[in-house]
């Protein structure tokens, strides 16, 4: 009888989330310790308590079985089939096997942030970040390829990790009905998880256009530099020379890109420095950009619990991230912030994610994530864009409002982040779904994830790498099982937003030139969207913050107009690389 079955499972549901909700809390908690103080019982711990968060989850997305096709209140529908999506990993029942699972996830992730290389010729060794340093500042190939190779050995230890890990991971997807771990990541778009993967795709075409441009103009340009010898006109570039471990992001190339006239007062980090700005009057002034919306402050245990430094006396994870230990008001995030233009614009990536979480706490349980992945990894960003040059002058982080002369500049700047990423985003998860779904076997792992680095990115490692090397586990999120389609959707997601709250804003004059600060209309759209939750379809949230219901590159596009056509032209004078 229909009215026993919806008491039934407003009643099954009501119990799920209250107990979801505790164990989720928990396993927060214990992560949130290990990550910021990693010792061999802080991993035990946090293994431990994901374990029984995830056994928790596969109990109750068995118990809701038999309400699967029955009729039940449209919300009450989308909960179920919520409940077994909700985490980026499910282990197989037994016991020993699932905490054989997460400890795996947290011993590669350890592994990873412990990571150190120490430079030929030198005696200290360095971490990620000073590694990093060397790849954007250093304009010697010997030196970069020391850098590069030193810090990819990290990978080679976490593959045997990770090669158990895709198997009981795929142990308990299955369980749950998928096919794989892949297919259960790609289920999460409200769509058959193969037409997402097409979707993807038809994104992909829409940018690769502009990707090609930017890539032919500085391959000629590094040629330039490096000499024929280290950059063949014609063929792939080598990875170590692009400025960034992972060749995701080229903007430690514009010194050396810059085009002639462009303004030097565009240098944030310089800006930074000179007024001896610390790491939390980053984070101040982040903050403030969301409250010039109309949205609240912090809370103070925000500024209390939040780890915004790299301590000297303990190993950390210092990758960012943005936490919601309660699921309420526990706001927090946890990075080494160093005063540079790149990391500012992270600091308000993180807080996107605190917003974000902030807005949908009303929600019940399951309703509390971000319309889609993508969503939540482009709120932020979305601010970000608006941190112009015109803005930065106004909040008194810039002389003067720069001219116009200084544009191509600083929307090169721009694409050498965000339109540079775009093959790198694609790759990764395209890479994990093969490897996932079996088709790429262990003994392929690295040489299957650098042809794919070459179709997508059109690159290649410094030297020919060998089959024991594992170079997909020297990038954070591999080892750390983060899914990482969700970046590339939320760097064409980010313009898309940004073009609609500019119009809200009422803004005039091109895309890359305005800015939402200050603007109460715009800040009340995006609310309207991240109250939301994931209670609806995506396409509902894109069109309340929108109006359109589709993903797609409209925005980044117009963005970039003015300097496609200027690469277009550059790329025309001088052909052949
Ligand atoms: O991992 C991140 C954020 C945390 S969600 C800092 N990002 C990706 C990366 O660093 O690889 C942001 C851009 C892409
Ligand atoms: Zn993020």
């Amino acid at each position: 009888m229909a009215g026993s079955v919806a008491s039934g499972v407003s009643t099954f549901l009501d119990r799920a989330e209250r107990q979801l909700l505790e164990l989720s809390i928990e396993a927060q908690r214990a992560d949130w310790v290990y990550s910021t103080f990693l010792t061999a019982d802080t991993e035990a711990l946090s293994a431990r308590s994901y374990s029984r968060l995830i056994a928790a989850t596969v109990e109750s997305a068995k118990e809701s079985l038999p309400f699967s096709g029955r009729t039940v209140a449209p919300d009450e529908g989308r909960k179920l089939r919520l409940l077994r999506l909700m985490l980026p990993l499910i282990a197989p029942s037994d016991p020993g096997e699932s905490e054989e699972l997460t400890r795996l996830v947290t011993s590669m992730q350890g592994r990873y942030a412990k990571g150190r290389h120490t430079m030929r010729g030198a005696t200290e060794p360095l971490d990620l970040q000073a590694l990093s340093h060397i790849l954007q500042e250093s304009r010697d190939p010997a030196r970069l390829a020391d850098a590069w190779t030193g810090w990819h050995a990290v990978g080679r230890p976490i593959r045997a990790e990770f090669e158990r890990y895709v198997e009981l991971a795929n142990r308990g997807a299955r369980q749950l009905g998928f096919e794989d771990t892949g297919a259960m990541w790609r289920s999460k778009y409200d769509m058959e998880p193969d037409r997402f993967a097409l979707e993807v795709d038809r994104l992909w075409e829409e940018v690769r256009p502009l990707y090609t441009s930017l890539y032919t103009y500085v391959r000629r340009r590094l040629g330039e530099v490096y000499g024929p010898a280290v950059v063949d006109p014609d063929g792939p570039i080598p990875a170590h020379l692009l400025g960034n471990m992972w060749a995701q992001s080229w903007e430690g190339l514009f010194p050396i890109l810059a085009p002639d006239g462009s303004d030097e007062g565009a240098d944030l980090t310089k800006v930074l420095v000179a007024r001896k700005t610390s790491p939390i009057d980053m984070v101040r002034t982040a903050e403030r950009f969301f409250v010039s919306l109309g949205l609240e402050p912090l809370p103070e245990t925000f500024w209390e619990r939040s780890m915004f430094l790299r301590p000297r006396d303990r190993e950390v994870v210092c990758h960012a991230s943005a936490w919601d230990i309660d699921f309420e008001s526990d706001l927090r995030i946890k990075m080494c912030i160093e005063v540079t233009d790149e990391d500012f614009r992270t600091v308000h990536h993180e807080l996107g994610h605190n917003y974000y979480q902030r807005a949908y706490a009303g929600q019940p349980f399951l309703f509390r994530d971000s319309a889609h992945d993508g969503f939540h990894e482009a709120v932020g960003d979305t601010i970000a864009l608006s941190v112009t040059p015109e803005y930065l002058s106004q909040v008194g982080l810039a002389d003067a409002a720069p001219s116009g002369a200084s544009d191509l500049g600083f929307l090169l700047h721009r694409a050498l982040e965000k339109i540079a990423f775009l093959p790198f985003g694609l790759v990764v998860d395209r890479w994990r779904w093969e490897v996932f779904s079996g088709r790429v076997p262990p003994s392929e792992y690295n040489r299957s994830w650098w042809e794919l680095r070459r179709r997508y990115q059109g690159i290649v490692p410094p030297a020919p790498r060998d089959d024991t090397e594992f170079d997909p586990g020297a990038k954070y999120h591999v080892p750390a099982n983060v899914p990482y389609m969700r970046y590339f959707l939320a760097h064409l997601l980010q313009f898309q937003f940004h073009r609609a709250l500019v119009r809200a804003a009422g803004a005039s004059g091109p895309l890359h030139r305005a800015s939402i600060y200050g603007s109460r209309e715009a800040g009340q759209r995006l609310r309207r969207m991240m109250e939301m939750g994931q209670s609806h379809e995506w396409p509902d949230a894109l069109e309340a913050i929108t109006g359109e219901r589709r993903m797609g590159a409209g925005g980044l596009l117009e963005y970039f107009a003015p300097l496609q056509r200027w690469l277009d032209e550059q790329n025309r004078r001088s052909p052949g690389g």
